[in-house]
């Protein structure tokens, strides 16, 4: 029997082969032009080999080839083939995502240890045939950094994480209650007060208890170009969020005008759904405009998220100044009011050549006509939407939020509640078992949250992410068919062991201890 590499995500077909291809100091990475940054890419990640493999642009033997094949449109945008032979290793795709794909393959079908970048001696490959391409075209993972602050150094590595499971969407939550995270040069206080809280709650938020110390940090627009560029050459595209009319808080405490209160406010301390929301003149609405033509500038994402999510109706009954509002406009009621507030962002993102995206709050009162609905309350958002004809990222909580626990709270560390097991997070099915063929259409795939409350660093956050994310990765990558959770475990244990090697401070799943 000839042994399965361990691929994560499972290809939709692997063929080993008993050829072996002899990885040593004569082998050489050839790519044509186009290719050259996934081969020297590719030179990075071997580099624990020690051996030279120069970048070519001419075809040998003995090589490692990377080509573009305008002839396998069958393949797809994503979709690559991989032959490891005697003689050559051969990548081959439609596009050169595919080729940057067959690489991430191909890396593992090499030891673990040259994830951290350690490898003496000639490798041999074993042979194989891949032809692959992924289920979904939206392969996200979404991270909140409001809550807590991430440094910018992790934001790389954990995009380096998230190609290396071919997944290729990377939401960043950037403003919320607690913490603005994007500097806008047209309105500085944004980061300059609305960036820092004076403490963090101490604990879960049912003791009610506050640490005393201040919290902030924020990136500014050359950190956030560094981060796309870098996250384009790895085939990730990030979507930027920037939370209206909800979850405003530190956008008010910088510019009370933004408000509904007479009254001034700080920065958010408190975790939970607050009522402290923007309120609805024609200067807000130009304001979180102009917040977003600078967001733009930053990020060449087709999809742009406005949030829409849990913001209370109370002060905007209370304010006679929306009310007069609402009944100007001809609208029935506050639903109406945010459909109004979201669907003015939606002509303007439009006008620009971009979309909208929101959680499916934007469907209260009526979607607007360009948007997309993130699915977070279950699955009922995302079927609403594609029974209207929206497109659709599903995200619902029992099965993509990895802020619950994944295992018992006794010995777990603090998380929000809940409770999703990986096993839980390998079985989530991302099309709703209610839509008819052409309806499932629009559901253009799904995504894992990390909502940080609770996770107040870089280890924790990969403790939370790791291994779930490898599950859902596959949930997202491969066939339908063959799906296998036993299966997925046996290749899950050397996957970890790729985690290792990079130092990703990852959860031992129950099912592998002691194994
Ligand atoms: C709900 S999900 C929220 C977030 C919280 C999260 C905690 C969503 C769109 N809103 O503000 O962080 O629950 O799980």
């Amino acid at each position: 029997m000839i042994p399965i590499p361990a691929i994560l995500p499972r290809p939709a077909v692997l063929q080993p082969t008993d050829a072996q291809f002899l990885l040593d100091a004569k082998t050489a990475i050839v790519a044509p032009k186009p290719l050259d940054r996934i081969g020297r890419m590719l030179q990075g990640y071997l580099k624990g080999t020690e051996f030279p493999l120069p970048l070519q642009s001419r075809s040998r033997k003995g090589a490692i080839r990377l080509k573009i094949d305008k002839s396998r449109q069958d393949l797809g945008d994503e979709g690559y083939t991989l032959d490891v032979s005697a003689d050559a290793i051969e990548i081959c795709a439609a596009k050169p995502a595919g080729v940057f794909y067959g690489v991430q393959t191909l890396r593992q079908l090499l030891p673990a240890s040259l994830y951290g970048g350690r490898s003496a001696g000639p490798l041999t490959v074993p042979g194989v045939h891949v032809e692959d391409r992924p289920r979904f075209v939206w392969r996200g993972a979404h991270l909140d950094v409001c809550r807590h602050f991430m440094p910018k150094e992790f934001l790389f590595r954990y995009v380096d994480l998230l190609a290396l499971h071919k997944l290729n969407t990377f939401h960043l939550h950037l403003t919320d209650d607690q913490g603005w995270r994007i500097e806008i040069k047209r309105y500085p206080k944004l980061t300059s007060v609305g960036g820092w809280r004076k403490e963090t709650m101490a604990g879960h938020y049912r003791e009610q208890k506050w640490d005393g110390t201040p919290h902030g940090g924020y990136y500014t627009q050359e950190d956030l170009k560094q981060l796309v560029a870098y996250a384009k050459d790895r085939f990730v595209n990030i979507v930027p969020e920037i939370e209206m009319p909800g979850h405003a808080q530190a956008a008010i405490a910088a510019y009370p005008e933004l408000g509904n209160l007479s009254t001034p406010l700080e920065v958010g301390t408190r975790w939970g759904v607050i009522e402290n929301i923007a309120n609805v003149e024609d200067s807000t609405i130009k304001f979180f405009q102009n917040v977003l033509d600078e967001t733009m500038k930053i990020f060449p994402s087709k999809f742009i998220h406005v949030g829409g999510d849990e913001a209370p109706k109370k002060q905007w009954q209370e304010s006679p100044r929306v009310q007069a509002r609402i009944k100007d406009l001809g609208l029935k009621d506050e639903h109406e009011m945010q459909s109004w507030f979201i669907r003015q962002m939606d002509a303007h993102l439009a006008k620009k050549g971009r979309r909208l995206i929101g959680w499916d709050e934007i469907l209260e009162g009526g979607l607007a006509p360009g948007a997309t609905v993130m699915s977070w309350r279950g699955e009922e958002g995302g079927i609403a939407a594609a029974k209207s004809g929206h497109d659709v990222v599903m995200a619902p909580n029992p099965f993509t939020y990895f802020d619950f626990y994944q295992g018992d709270p006794k010995t777990e560390p603090l998380a929000i509640g809940g409770r999703l097991p990986l096993s839980k997070a390998y079985s989530f099915e991302p099309i709703p078992a209610v839509l008819t063929a052409e309806e499932a259409k629009h559901v253009l795939g799904a995504q894992g949250q990390l909502w940080t409350e609770y996770i107040d660093s870089p280890a924790k956050l990969e403790y939370m992410a790791f291994p779930r994310l490898s599950a859902l990765s596959e949930v997202l990558w491969s066939p339908k068919e063959g799906k296998s959770y036993d299966e997925f475990l046996v290749r899950l244990r050397p996957h970890l062991e790729r985690l290792r090697s990079l130092g990703v401070n990852f959860r031992e799943p129950e099912e592998l201890r002691g194994r």
